[in-house]
């Protein structure tokens, strides 16, 4: 049976007569509809559609198209589409076309104008196959000979004829660099005029005793000029680029591939699953202050994919580049890179496996930040908590109820007329006040920080502002005055974070601020950067650049909807070249004043964010609404961001926009506690949404959830240290853990901490059981021990709404500690350990520790690092380094799963130990007051 999409898209006006004919004969066949997603969901593997639907596991419709089965059968529509046949037809499949006419409609005689080929099709309202496409073989760049450098080899790139595009440029340089033995570098540029390059630090070089044995082989082809990047180890191939032409003209450059498989993630920020629709699907990468929905851009920029092989191996590639840009996906399955500037310039990255291949992009990106200790634990904030007293009253009512809680916070409501660096002089009076007593009580204190800057000064000064003026730190517009937009306080004028003196003023402007409000960190926010008129308060020059040849599909249909003019003179460029940079560049400035000021690591949140982001600062994915499907979709969020090397991510507990119930935010914060950032975080309208608001059971359920977390924070730790180190994935797909294991690949509504803890929350209004996934091998449940054996199966796990289902992975031991209401407390409780023994019954696992809060710990090598081995019925510990941090710890309690019988004694370091029990229906050992040093060895035995 074939389906095709119903629609009248671009070709509109061209095609009016044939379009005619079908909406008279398709009327007959609209009865028939069904969603689009039900045929284009990622479950779908290759040829069978195979909708693998679990209780949890249901994505809601993200299109609402119309589908028609077998138009063919209409004999008229037949007719006309035969007329429309060419030769093209026979020899391009639908599915292989490449659209020639993405950069503006074509009719049929523009479009063979071109050389493309023209056969209407009936296609649905947002893409199907192009009706325009090129033939095989459509001319191009003709490449020269290779001539080597130093990095590598370049070659020439020439066209005899222009291409169709306006400034098409007709001499390209390629540069070829096998920079790794994993990672491939080929950048694509004008030789004639230097072009916009994305100003990220190059890669730390590599020794240069040339790569051994490399994972890819490289294949050129000359005319037209097109690449091949091939797995060397099996020959697949994992790049074609000869599948269309290349085009590269002054706002214009595209570069279409082949991809091996339908397995694609990444290309964020969007609301999607955690693998793509390659349907006839596009997304655009423009940052956008836009509250998450499907098919819209977001507010961060990731050039970055990830596909799945069929083996379980894996590839990644990077365009670095920051124009706007819109990604095609079809069911060749082909991309189609599309960016309105720059240069082309691919990082390839073979892994073999996902987690190598996210490392191998950490290598070009920058590794994430070591987060201080206390941000793992529970952040509290509303847009509305309007003064002081109010905002000391939640966090008092929070310790009152017992729930741990690390850090308060404060939206907008501080500022004194909404300017950032100011405090409301009769409501928020007292803040600095309020800052001490949070530190004495052991907590922090962050609040909001937006780059607008309030221009107007009249009639009092503002610093910020006049400082800012004189210096010359703010946007220009295109005639050289200050760009002025408007945002929170009003006017405001926006700092250019390229410009050295940028980051100078700002710097002062936080290190006044904290001398005043010792903030603990800084949430920016608006960094798109958004603004609440487009352009500028004088509009934007009619140019080029506003309004260029090709604007990828986006929200707002114009590159400057709500931001500033693209004419925006920066000191590196143009807005229209930096725009996707501007939160990272923020970001960037704010990390490193927070550094110099407070001289601890630094805490920053960014909305909007860019390759590197991780290492500067955490991300939450803005403005949620508070319902069900959102709290589904916010898994894969941030394990995509964790793919992006930001780590170091959550949604909104609870919801942002809306009112949130009781069932939604007992699930949000059961999800929540396992986000590697959790803020609860609410919008000024709507109902509250503190853990305290709600009734007594759904009370519980938070606090045992918050509990559960803060139990658990010395292995969340642990694991931020393997990000920050090795690029280690911290909220991890299942298909990076189990790679060769098809149930795994498109898993996102469960997800995992590290290589041990399996989560599986519960994503469905009313339910309270779910049929969760755990892959092959042994798992235990976390807060009782009770084993599951599984050969790749899914289990119906009970799920009340005091539950979150935790499972140990055996194999692995977890690190933790007795809970507080606070890191600042918990840091000196008792630890325990939890041993989940492999079939064969051994366990291995790992702490990081150090003071949590220090600068480059690790770099410094002033911390302290614990191996933990289980075996043959012991359990022994081995402190590979030690720096003082763990002085007076204790090992207080080990729980091990997965103990056959009863032990007739127990000892630890050779002591009869009598405070133990053993549970024979989960085979789960408990052995309770213990009192053993952190910081020397010791061996923990249970005699069978
Ligand atoms: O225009 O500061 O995403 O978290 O509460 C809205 C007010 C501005 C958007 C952020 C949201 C924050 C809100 N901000």
């Amino acid at each position: 049976m074939t389906h095709f999409n119903i629609c009248f898209t671009k070709c509109f006006w061209s095609s009016l007569s044939v379009l005619l004919t079908f909406s008279l004969t398709l009327w007959s066949y609209l009865s028939d509809y069904r969603p689009l997603h039900l045929m284009t969901h990622p479950y779908i593997k290759g040829e069978s559609i195979a909708l693998k639907v679990t209780p949890e596991c249901r994505l809601s419709p993200s299109r609402r198209l119309l589908v028609v089965d077998n138009l063919n059968r209409s004999r008229s529509i037949s007719r006309v589409l035969r007329a429309a046949r060419s030769l093209c037809e026979y020899n391009v499949p639908t599915e292989s076309r490449f659209d020639c006419a993405r950069d503006r409609a074509l009719s049929r005689a523009e479009c063979e104008n071109r050389g493309c080929c023209y056969v209407p099709l009936p296609t649905d309202l947002f893409g199907g196959p192009p009706w325009c496409f090129y033939p095989p073989s459509y001319p191009g760049y003709k490449m020269g000979s290779f001539v080597p450098t130093s990095k590598g080899r370049t070659a020439k790139l020439t066209r005899s004829k222009p291409s169709y595009l306006p400034r098409d440029i007709p001499t390209l340089q390629l540069e070829v660099a096998e920079e790794t033995a994993g990672r491939l570098h080929l950048t694509l540029k004008d030789p004639s005029s230097p072009r916009y390059e994305v100003p990220l630090p190059p890669p730390p070089p590599e020794p240069s005793s040339g790569i051994q044995n490399p994972l890819y082989a490289l294949e050129f082809h000359s005319e037209p000029f097109g690449f091949v990047v091939y797995r060397k180890s099996n020959g697949r191939v994992l790049l074609n680029t000869t599948v269309a032409p290349l085009l590269f003209a002054d706002q214009y450059l595209q570069m279409s591939t082949s991809l091996p498989s339908r397995l694609i993630s990444g290309l964020g920020e969007h609301y999607t699953p955690l693998t793509l629709d390659l349907n006839w699907t596009s997304v655009t990468l423009w940052n956008r202050d836009m509250a998450p929905h499907s098919n819209a851009n977001l507010y961060g920029s990731h050039p970055f994919y990830l596909v799945q092989e069929s083996d379980g191996l894996a590839h990644g590639v990077f365009l670095l580049n920051s124009n706007a840009m819109e990604v095609v996906l079809q069911p060749m399955p082909a991309l189609t890179w599309v960016s309105v500037g720059g240069i082309l310039d691919f990082y390839i990255f073979l892994g073999p496996d996902p987690q190598s291949v996210v490392r191998q992009y950490q290598e070009v990106i920058g590794y994430p930040m070591m987060p201080p200790y206390w941000a793992l634990g529970f952040h509290l904030c509303r847009w509305g908590y309007r003064s002081t007293n109010e905002t000391r009253s939640i966090a008092r009512r929070m310790r009152e109820a017992k729930f741990p809680l690390d850090v308060q916070w404060n939206d907008l409501d501080y500022a004194d007329k909404r300017r950032v660096f100011t405090f409301d002089p009769v409501r928020f009076g007292d803040l600095p006040e309020m800052v001490q007593e949070f530190h004495q009580e052991g907590m922090r204190y962050i609040l909001i920080l937006d780059p607008g800057i309030s221009s107007t000064s009249q009639p009092e000064s503002y610093w910020p502002y006049d400082e800012g003026l004189r210096r010359g730190v703010f946007i220009r517009n295109s005639t050289g005055q200050t760009l002025i937009g408007k945002v929170w306080p009003g006017p405001t004028a926006f700092p250019d974070f390229t410009n050295p003196e940028t980051v100078r003023w700002w710097e002062e402007c936080i290190r006044d601020f904290h001398a005043r409000v010792p903030v603990d960190g800084l949430w920016i926010d608006m960094n798109e950067p958004a603004s609440f008129i487009h352009g500028s308060v004088d509009g934007c020059p009619d140019t080029d650049l506003e309004k260029p040849p090709y604007v990828p599909n986006m929200i707002g249909g114009q590159l400057n909807f709500g931001t500033l003019c693209m004419s925006g003179q920066q000191n590196l460029s143009t807005h229209y070249n930096l725009h996707n940079l501007y939160g990272l560049t923020e970001a960037m400035a704010t990390y490193s004043a927070l550094l110099k000021v407070r001289r601890s690591r630094p805490f920053v949140l960014s909305r909007s964010s860019f390759p590197g982001l991780g290492r500067f600062s955490g991300h939450w994915t803005g403005d949620v609404r508070s319902d069900w499907e959102q709290l589904r979709y916010s898994v894969p969020a941030i394990l995509l961001f964790g793919m992006f090397g930001v780590p170091l991510v959550g949604a909104d507990v609870c919801g942002f926009g809306g009112n949130t119930n009781e069932e939604l935010c007992v699930r949000w914060m059961q999800l929540g506690a396992f986000y590697p950032f959790m803020r609860n975080h609410n919008d000024r309208p709507n109902a509250p949404q503190e853990p305290f608001v709600f009734g007594e059971e759904a009370q519980a359920a938070m606090r045992s959830a918050l509990l559960l977390r803060y139990s658990l924070l010395p292995l969340l730790y642990t694991l931020f240290h393997r990000a920050h180190t090795s690029a280690d994935t911290v909220a991890r797909p299942l298909f990076f853990e189990f790679p060769t294991d098809i149930n795994s690949q498109t898993i996102d509504c469960q997800f995992l901490w590290g290589s041990s803890l399996l989560i599986s929350p519960v994503l469905e209004q009313g339910a309270v059981e779910l049929s969760a996934y755990l892959p092959p091998g042994t798992w235990y449940r976390l807060h009782d021990g009770q084993p599951y054996r599984s050969k790749g199966q899914y289990f119906p796990l009970s799920a009340p709404l005091n539950t979150i289902n935790v499972h140990v992975r055996g194999g692995h031991i977890i690190p933790q500690q007795e809970p507080a209401l606070t890191t600042t407390a918990a840091r000196s409780n008792p630890f325990h350990l939890t041993v989940a023994l492999s079939a064969e019954g051994w366990a291995r696992g790992e702490l990081y520790w150090d003071d949590g809060d220090s600068l480059d710990t690790y770099e410094r090598g002033d911390y302290s690092h614990i191996l933990f081995m289980a075996g043959e019925s012991q359990l022994v510990s081995d402190p590979l380094r030690m720096n003082g941090a763990l002085d007076g710890l204790i090992l207080g309690q080990v729980r091990v799963f997965g103990v056959p019988s009863s032990p007739k004694a127990v000892k630890a370091n050779g002591e009869i130990v009598t405070d133990f029990t053993y549970s024979s229906d989960t085979m789960s050992l408990t052995v309770l007051s213990l009192s053993l040093p952190m910081t020397e060895e010791f061996t923990l035995q249970w005699m069978l």
